[in-house]
């Protein structure tokens, strides 16, 4: 049998960003204190996470293509929230948003994971941001945690 890589969830020593939508912050901030609640639990020091807050999930690409071009991070970890309204506006900005993520990621080859909630109401909203559907921002920091052990295996080997 060939080499299995995989991840081990540690990351003690590496730095990981954050970036968090200011819309919906009612939610984001507590996807932001699951992430750092997951990363603190796995060993990384409060002091190797940074933060970068924008205005809304559409502009979460850039600010993760910037951060993860600094070369600074082992990961970024994308936390927003999306609420279906009467508008276009939610489906618009989910598809930017999930596609933006994903050629982040693939253009730097550093880590870029998918921590945004989206919801048919504010409910269901409530539920992926710390209640009955655990929390969105604990589980991206967790597959940051993994991509990070993954790449380095492979890298090594
Ligand atoms: N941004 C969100 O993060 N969540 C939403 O639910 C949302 N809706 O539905 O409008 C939203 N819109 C703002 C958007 O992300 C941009 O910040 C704005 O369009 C400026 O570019």
């Amino acid at each position: 049998m060939g080499t299995v890589f995989e991840g081990r969830f540690e990351a003690q020593g590496r730095k990981l960003a954050l970036v968090a939508s200011r819309f919906n912050e009612f939610f984001t901030r507590e996807l932001v204190a699951g992430a750092q609640d997951c990363l603190r639990r796995h060993g990384v020091a409060d002091g190797d996470v940074d933060v970068a807050w924008v205005p809304g999930s559409f502009e979460i690409p850039l600010a993760a293509q910037r951060l993860a071009r600094t070369g600074r991070y082992g990961a970024v970890v994308c936390l927003g929230c999306l609420i279906q309204g009467d508008t276009p506006h939610f489906g618009l900005v989910a598809a930017e948003v999930t596609k933006g993520i994903a050629q982040v990621s693939l253009a730097t080859g550093v880590p870029v994971v998918f921590g945004i909630v989206t919801a048919d109401t504010l409910e269901q909203a409530m539920e992926r941001a710390g209640t009955k559907a655990g929390n969105r921002g604990f589980d991206a920091a967790a597959a940051a945690l993994e991509m990070i052990g993954l790449c380095a295996a492979i890298d090594r080997a």
